[in-house]
């Protein structure tokens, strides 16, 4: 029993005691592209898979979170064969979504099957549980070039726009329908100009086969606009990339370079993100290969907050394993998600479309984290109720205030849910007195095999 402890406890200190960068660990989750709406933040991501060695990727997922530091995984809501038209089960790339007059709009990167060309195709649906449907029956944008990692951006008049692309960066207005060109598409004006795009390097070009020099622009562009001024923040300077923007005063250019604003992320050697201001603050995502096993083609999102400088300029951002503040707290007296959570160890997301989602592959020795739960000072939790989900083998999920461990000591937990085959929903006694704010431990113990899945757990007086 010891040596679960040391395991136990060598697992949670791989995450330091702070550490909430990468801020998805159930997953590889890359390419994050932020969403205020409606009081959260929608995190649109793609998907490395966990013995990746390319970009061998099936599926776009989607999180959300009210208060920055918890996030709930909302399913794998649009996969390939959301396409029929598109190869299968590959090339699932960066993407980006948007909310207009109640439907969303999912702009995505992939690849048609019948011309292996890399285009952008559309998901639309009435939320993000969807059910998310192909919008056109075929790409929205295609042509010469790398047509990948879309940004959409809808401006104060209503107009909006879709920037896209590797090596290159096209636009064109979108129709009201989000799902057509108003007058086609074409390349971003000034996109040669080292005065626009950054330091020209030496980089590969594909299409001609040959090492030449180009502006700093890599590719996957985030396009949003601040005090009248549109910022275009993207990957840049060859592989690997470290992520720099552009401005200007009009949509159509033209755009002057602003300098690199992160550097090359750790452990990864693309990076890509874009920033939201929510509840006040302004964040900034990328991804890095900082999870337990990551690396170039296993990346998971990050998060960090910074301020624009006094002239709209957006300062050197840098990369921090803290993360961001808590902006909000979780009501155990309400359900909480089994797939909410701060950061986990050995925990995976299902991968389902619809609204049931849960924690599942959980072993002994996994535990998840949530942060900022509060208890509050009006009584006692008196009981702990928790909905389990394909009981695989007999196991507990034991709750703990702040730690599992003190000095190597484990502490008691508060309260432990007994699972046995046939379980569902189980209620336990909470011990000792619990109240104000506190992180809450799950961690899971049986035997060798894998437990059961959580749906949910939630407190009651
Ligand atoms: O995730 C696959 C590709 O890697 C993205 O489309 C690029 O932006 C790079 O992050």
């Amino acid at each position: 029993m010891k040596k679960l402890y040391t395991t136990i406890a060598l697992a949670a200190a791989a995450f330091a005691a702070n550490a909430q960068n990468p801020i998805i660990s159930s997953m590889f989750a890359p390419d994050p592209a932020p969403y205020v709406h409606d009081g959260k933040v929608y995190l649109f991501v793609d998907h490395d898979e966990p013995d990746a060695t390319f970009y061998y990727m099936k599926d776009w997922h989607i999180f959300e979170t009210e208060d920055m530091v918890n996030w709930t995984h909302l399913g794998a809501q649009v996969t390939t064969a959301t396409f029929d038209w598109a190869i299968q089960g590959d090339n699932a790339w960066a993407s980006q979504a948007v909310e207009r007059n109640g439907k969303w709009y999912w702009y995505l990167s992939i690849i048609e099957k019948a011309t292996r060309a890399q285009v952008i195709a559309v998901a639309v649906a009435d939320s993000p549980m969807g059910p998310w449907k192909d919008a056109i029956g075929g790409p929205l944008a295609k042509g010469e070039g790398s047509f990948i990692d879309p940004t959409v951006f809808v401006d104060d008049d209503g107009r909006a726009y879709l920037f896209w692309g590797n090596k290159g960066c096209w636009y064109g207005e979108l129709n009201p329908d989000m799902i057509s060109f108003k007058n086609g598409f074409k390349e971003v004006p000034g996109f040669h100009d080292p005065k626009c795009f950054g330091p020209a390097v030496m980089k590969m070009n594909w299409d001609k086969g040959e090492m030449e020099m180009m502006v700093g622009y890599e590719e996957g562009p985030w396009v949003m606009k601040r005090n009248g001024i549109y910022y275009m923040s993207y990957p840049a300077g060859g592989v690997p990339e470290h992520m720099a923007y552009s401005t200007a005063k009009n949509i159509n250019g033209p755009w002057t370079y602003g300098g690199k604003i992160m550097d090359i992320a750790p452990n990864s050697f693309t990076i890509h993100g874009g920033n939201v201001n929510y509840k006040g603050h302004d964040y900034m995502f990328y991804h890095s290969g900082m999870l337990p096993n990551g690396n170039s083609y296993r990346r998971s999102a990050c998060v960090e907050e910074f301020k624009f400088n006094a002239d709209g300029s957006i300062p050197f951002i840098p990369f921090s394993d803290e993360g961001v503040a808590p902006v909000g707290t979780v009501n155990p007296y309400k359900r909480v998600e089994g797939e909410t959570m701060a950061q986990c160890y050995g925990i995976k997301n299902d991968r389902l479309a619809g609204d049931r989602h849960y924690a599942t592959s959980i072993h002994t020795g996994d535990w998840i984290r949530i942060r900022e739960v509060d208890f509050g000072t009006d009584g006692q939790p008196k009981n702990l109720t928790a909905e389990v989900l394909n009981v695989k083998n007999e196991g507990r999920a034991e709750f703990y205030l702040d730690t599992l461990y003190i000095q190597e000591k484990r502490v008691r937990p508060i309260a432990t849910i007994n699972v046995t085959p046939g379980s569902s929903v189980i209620t336990a006694p909470v011990r000792g007195e619990v109240s104000g704010k506190h992180d809450v431990w799950i961690l899971f113990r049986g035997g060798d095999e894998e437990l059961f899945d959580l749906d949910w757990w939630q407190f009651s007086k």
